[in-house]
């Protein structure tokens, strides 16, 4: 295992001299600020500095150490209510409903950068064409400037809350800790159901490194701006920088999900992809369940899908055949290591769900559905005026009386049949992933759970089979360097286009990818590691006329069925084709599914992949250039002629 990363922690000295009480703080510029709640005193030393730096930075009213109690979260959203910000699901236990500014609504890629002394560390070397797409690099020195332009004074009149967290089980060697400062009490809320939030973390830090977030949403009081829905944000000002030398994340302007979330996208996955790579291990967006056949045996499968491709479902998917069991481990994100047997481990870093709502329903994810029954924030939802949640997809099952008067996402007056959405396509469900009637009773184990399969997968309408294994760990890395996806409400894309997503990471890679596919390449090159087998699905294919061939959801566990056929060496189900092996017709139980055409699922058009190798051949060049890692360049060289010998 590589040498553990040191980032440079050290706050200067005249933060050092600060005059830390239980009552206030004073720090150089600002002078006396009071402490809301908590002991700082409590702090490590090195948090305290840090925190009285970013104090005289952003000059909030007061400071709040969360704990991550009910009784905390109890106050805050009394106060939330109170402003009208947050209400309350009458028919629902302990459910909260929030809209935002309708400005402030998905993640915001195009604002987000990572930030690196060489900009090499971030993206590839390229010669000629368009920059890369796959990560956006800014200078630390640029990213500085933009930086002092915003957070002076960003938080004046407002508190600041201080957020121990720890991503993964507190205590476990794959667990990493942060601590967020933020402005925004609703961030407190779901940051506290999306990750382990407790003053255990104080101790559990130690000498250790922590991971620095600072958030606001940029709207300092008094209030020059208009506040939309009691939702402070600041969008034309928005930014989301991360600076992985240093572990720092600093983000501005939005209060929504991964922008504001920090232990998520922007710790979890970015930060935490390249503290992995520094580390020998791998952070991804990828689910976790544990699989159990009808005979009893358990195996772990892992799923890395651009986002809205039904990871949240697949990862708690209850199976149409009889026997079979699904338990989640994870929904979004995966942190894995190679341990000293040889096996790849992992585990979920996060504690919540932070779910797309509308299309979930109790048809597509029942699970979903009753995990979020009980202390759940739902953001860009619909509400009626008898306490319940609406969203598209739940027209069927929502109960009587179904012409109750509701109220959109934009807070507007709404009915069922009327035109307009109810919900936002990216609203949410924020809930806690203990809730989950299918938790895996692994899912907090400190030591991860043993992976037997890699799946990737994308919403490929045409030319994709359902299912094909990768020939070994390197046609694998090349698989996932070539995953390709519609585009989805979860960013702020407009359309259905085909978009690469290599690893579905790209909104997520923290350094250069080229390296990215490098580390994953080495893992292949230790002797003493057990791969586990790759594979690509793809449930999206359609029909001339545009429909669907295959049934999804709880049937999908029928692919499923067949990956681990595969992965406990069942050699006779697979025929070899020239980008990996398919099932031999009849090898996938369709038991009690109507007809359904084998051969348009599998079907492999050569000219389709020919034009592909063609159309991915030019990403390479213009998305990695010479950071093309040989292995995957040979990869795509053996795939092209065994497609030209067809
Ligand atoms: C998400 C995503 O999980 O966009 O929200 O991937
Ligand atoms: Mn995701």
């Amino acid at each position: 295992m590589a040498a553990k990363s040191h980032p440079h922690q050290v706050d200067t000295d005249v933060y050092k001299k600060g005059f830390y009480e239980v009552h206030e703080i004073v720090v150089p510029h600002l002078g006396h600020v009071p402490i809301a709640k908590g002991d700082f005193s409590r702090l490590p030393s090195k948090v305290q500095q840090w925190v009285a730096k970013k104090v005289d930075l952003c000059e909030p009213r007061c400071l709040y150490i969360c704990d991550g109690s009910q009784n905390e979260a109890d106050e805050i959203i009394g106060k939330l209510m109170e402003r009208g910000s947050l209400k309350r699901l009458h028919a629902m236990d302990n459910c909260f409903i929030v809209r935002t500014d309708p400005a402030d609504v998905a993640r915001v890629e195009s604002k987000t950068f990572v930030c690196t002394e060489k900009e090499h560390d971030t993206v590839p070397h390229l010669s000629e064409g368009p920059h890369t797409n796959i990560g956006q690099w800014m200078s630390p020195a640029n990213m500085e400037v933009e930086i002092k332009k915003r957070f002076p004074g960003c938080m004046k009149g407002r508190c600041m809350y201080i957020i121990p967290f720890s991503m993964g089980p507190v205590g476990s060697k794959f667990s990493k800790i942060g601590v967020q400062l933020t402005d925004s009490n609703y961030v407190v809320l779901c940051m506290r159901i999306m990750t382990r939030v407790s003053p255990k973390i104080w101790d559990a830090l130690g000498d250790d490194y922590f991971v620095k977030c600072l958030h606001s949403v940029g709207v300092p009081r008094p209030v020059t701006r208009p506040v939309v829905n009691h939702w402070p944000c600041n969008p034309e000002n928005t930014m989301i920088a991360h600076f992985p030398d240093t572990w720092k994340i600093v983000s501005y302007g939005s209060g929504y999900g991964g922008n504001s979330l920090l232990g998520k996208k922007c710790f979890a996955l970015r930060i935490a992809s390249r503290i992995a790579k520094d580390e020998g291990w791998m952070a991804e967006h990828m689910l976790i369940s544990g699989v159990t056949d009808p005979k009893g045996k358990e195996m772990y499968i892992t799923g890395a899908f651009p986002s809205a491709c039904g990871k949240t479902n697949l990862a708690m998917l209850r199976p149409n055949l009889p026997g079979w069991t699904v338990r989640c481990v994870g929904d979004d994100i995966g942190w894995l290591r190679f341990l000293d047997d040889g096996k790849l481990y992992g585990i979920n870093p996060e504690s919540g769900f932070f779910g797309v709502a509308p299309g979930t329903s109790m048809k597509t994810n029942p699970m979903a559905m009753l995990t979020c029954k009980t202390n759940t924030i739902f953001t860009n939802t619909a509400d009626s005026v008898d306490g319940r949640v609406y969203w598209e997809g739940l027209e069927d099952e929502f109960e009587e009386p179904k012409d109750v008067q509701m109220t959109d996402w934009l807070g507007k007056p709404w009915k069922m049949g009327m035109k307009s959405n109810a919900a936002h396509p990216n609203s949410r469900f924020c809930t806690p992933a203990g809730q989950c009637p299918m938790i895996h009773p692994l899912w907090e184990d400190p030591n991860g759970v043993p992976i037997s399969a890699i799946i990737f997968g994308g919403r490929r309408p045409k030319g994709v089979p359902l299912v094909f294994e990768t020939f070994d760990w390197n046609h694998g890395v090349f698989v996932g360097a070539c995953v390709k996806s519609e585009t989805t409400a979860a960013a702020e894309f407009k359309g259905k286009n085909i978009m690469h997503d290599p690893m579905a990471m790209r909104p997520f890679m923290g350094y250069n990818w080229g390296d990215y596919l490098k580390h994953w390449l080495q893992f292949g090159k230790n002797p003493k590691n057990k791969l586990p087998k790759i594979f690509h699905v793809n449930w999206f294919r359609t029909d001339d006329n545009g429909k669907f061939l295959w049934p999804g959801f709880g049937d999908n566990i029928r692919v499923i069925d067949w990956i681990l056929r595969r992965c406990r060496g069942e050699e006779d189900i697979g025929i070899k084709t020239p980008i990996g092996i398919v099932p031999k017709e009849g090898t996938i139980n369709l038991e009690g599914l109507p007809q359904l055409d084998w051969k348009a699922m599998f079907e492999i058009p050569k000219d389709y992949w020919l034009e592909d190798m063609v159309e991915t051949h030019n990403f390479f060049q213009a998305q990695l250039g010479t950071d093309l890692p040989e292995e995957v360049r040979q990869e795509m060289e053996k795939q092209e002629a065994r497609l030209k010998t067809m």
